[in-house]
């Protein structure tokens, strides 16, 4: 017989999660990263989007977080999902991100930051000027380019299509050879800078490619592949570490556009990104750890009364549905949701947003119990997500609880 679902109270007692914001591994909930420093030591403020979707940010995140340097974190709208903070446009007329302020200078632009943060701390592994390095940032350049053009044109006949298909797998090839110089998985001899300004779009390649085109960029050159698992052994990178749902729907809008080459292999894979089984999707590698699922209902815990409120369905209704799935999630018995819930379920289930909500297997958990508690009562799916914009992901509906989060 399905079980019916735990109160709040009852599903509280069951978060024995615990993570240390602050001097733990890399989160992406954070507003001080401390490193056993104290307070007062802190010389750095990163400004980098909400939902730690810009990848320029990411790039200079991972910096810091290899390096270990205590830094502040200031959270800024991106124009795709909300209105622009006026004080960061009054700091920052142009509102790009990211910025950094680095003992009292307010510098933009994300290699000025790395070299300016270079200059103060040193390099991480090789300066970005280094002889080595300059050839490897001028490849990611060309790799960047060869896959705006790829993804982002709207073509006019497979033949144009074919074409820049071949261009981008031509640069690809490239960086499998420069991949195969080293002794080790990475770019030089050592992890450094180079592996660091590789690691957002590499990241936003592989999940774009796989669900626009049909390529698995990770699974089929052997070189990335063993690039990928050896990022993912650092906690570092784990922690700033989208998924493929959230990266296919986050750069549309910040793009400009996808688009999809309607291959029966491309329809496979956005089933799969979309609907699940999310487990074993070639975004993550690494063993699920033991806490996905109570990192999972934390997090759920923390944002709950907001999540029921921008849910398009009724609070009562959402309520039930949402801590029958968060029941299911701990417990794993069948649990039943009230009758008309699947689409307010669906609703969630598409707008989680790794790292920025939790870390991916925590993820991939909560979109299957979502999922499963959905199919129990029916197959209506919730409101599409946008293409143009993603104001749906508006940080304002969250600020009052997002503001805690450390
Ligand atoms: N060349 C710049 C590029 C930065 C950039 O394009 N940032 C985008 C986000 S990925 C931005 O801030 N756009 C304004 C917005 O979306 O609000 C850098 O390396 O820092």
């Amino acid at each position: 017989m399905p079980l019916s679902p735990l109160s709040w109270a009852e599903l509280q007692a069951l978060d024995t999660f615990h993570w240390d914001r602050v001097d733990g591994p890399t989160n992406a909930q954070a507003r001080l990263r401390l490193f056993g420093h104290t307070e007062a030591e802190v010389q750095v403020t990163l400004y980098r989007d909400h939902h730690a979707w810009c990848p320029y940010c990411q790039k200079v995140w991972l910096w810091l977080e290899e390096k270990r340097i205590p830094y502040r974190i200031e959270k800024v709208t991106m124009f795709c999902y909300g209105q622009k903070e006026s004080w960061y446009k009054r700091k920052v007329p142009s509102g790009m991100l990211p910025a950094l302020e680095l003992q009292g200078r307010l510098l933009t632009e994300s290699d000025d930051i790395l070299l300016a943060l270079e200059q103060v701390y040193g390099p991480l592994g090789q300066g970005i000027q280094d002889a080595r390095v300059v050839p490897l940032r001028q490849l990611e350049r060309l790799l960047f380019r060869a896959w705006c053009q790829w993804l982002c044109s709207p073509v006019r006949s497979a033949s144009q299509e074919e074409q820049h298909r071949l261009q981008f797998l031509q640069v690809v090839n490239r960086v499998e050879t420069a991949l195969a110089q080293t002794p080790g998985p990475y770019f030089l001899q050592e992890f450094g800078v180079v592996d660091v300004v590789f690691t957002p779009f590499l990241e936003r390649m592989n999940a774009s490619l796989y669900y626009y085109k049909g390529y698995s960029l990770r699974e089929e050159n052997p070189y990335l592949q063993a690039w990928f698992a050896a990022m993912e052994s650092r906690p570092t990178y784990r922690g700033t570490q989208g998924d493929f749902h959230t990266h296919v729907h986050d750069l549309p809008p910040q793009l400009g556009g996808c688009w999809e080459n309607r291959e029966p292999q491309t329809l496979l894979n956005q089933r799969r990104v979309d609907h699940g089984p999310w487990m074993g999707l070639p975004d993550v590698a690494y063993p699920e750890p033991e806490t996905a699922r109570v990192e999972a209902l934390h997090r759920v815990l923390k944002h709950r009364t907001n999540l029921i409120r921008v849910n398009p369905a009724e609070d009562k209704l959402i309520d039930e549905a949402l801590r029958a799935a968060l029941t299911y999630l701990m417990t794993a018995e069948v649990c039943l949701p009230p009758p008309g819930s699947d689409s307010a379920l669906r609703y969630l289930r598409d707008r989680i947003s790794v790292p920025r909500d939790m870390s991916i297997y925590a993820a991939k958990r909560l979109r299957e119990a979502l999922e499963t508690t959905a199919a129990l009562v029916g197959d209506e799916q919730g409101i599409p997500i946008p293409i143009r914009h993603r104001r749906d992901q508006d940080p304002a509906n969250f600020l009052s609880t997002a503001r805690s989060a450390v």
